[in-house]
């Protein structure tokens, strides 16, 4: 017997909004909850004093079932720098050690930064179109380098889980600064 949650769903996505319809949860994170991802302090401090401005929206629509627990994210990365620092999700690692996650990049250009726990580290150029597979136990980031929103759709267990400390603790490897108007990686000084 099914129940009400087991029927097929279907969402439409609208390419030129960057949004889809129905949406049932939206979140939104400013720069007040990103202070300790951006490395120059000082700076972040400055524009805290004026202001908290957007730096993305996260639109979930979970899809569960009395069996699963898929869920579809859409985030929408606006364009910026914080200092020279380019605008970027906070990052997370999965809680649980088997959950992997799809993203698919529908609008922009940027990086999928990842790494292991160990340090191991990867950073995917994207542009619209490049559908990243991150494996279980790699946390992941994007990171918007473009002057247009970075849009990207995201597909994971809802039970996956996410764990925000390692990266509050040490962040990613690499820093991706801007450099003579350039994206350039950088050594991050709390790895070194
Ligand atoms: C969930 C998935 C995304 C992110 C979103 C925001 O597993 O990876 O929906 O939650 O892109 O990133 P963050 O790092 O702030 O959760
Ligand atoms: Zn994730």
């Amino acid at each position: 017997m099914l129940n009400e949650n087991d029927y097929p769903i279907s969402v439409q996505f609208d390419f030129n909004s960057g949004t889809f319809d129905p949406v049932k949860i939206r979140d939104d994170r400013k720069l007040s909850d990103l202070q300790m991802m951006f490395h120059d302090k000082p700076r972040v401090r400055s524009i805290l004093a004026e202001a908290d401005p957007l730096i993305y929206e996260i639109w979930y629509h979970p899809f569960e079932t009395s069996k699963s627990d898929m869920a579809l994210g859409v985030t929408r990365l606006l364009p910026g720098t914080v200092g020279d620092e380019y605008h970027m999700t906070k990052g997370h690692i999965h809680e649980r050690d088997d959950q992997p996650e799809i993203y698919f990049c529908v609008q922009g250009e940027g990086y999928l930064l990842l790494q292991t726990i160990d340090g191991e580290f990867r950073a995917e150029r994207w542009t619209a179109g490049t559908i990243s597979h991150i494996p279980p136990m790699w946390a992941h980031r994007v990171v918007n380098t473009c002057a247009d929103m970075l849009v990207f759709v995201a597909s994971y267990h809802l039970s996956a889980g996410h764990d925000y400390a390692p990266i509050i603790d040490k962040g990613f490897r690499k820093l991706l600064l801007e450099r003579e108007g350039q994206p350039t990686f950088v050594d991050s000084p709390r790895w070194t």
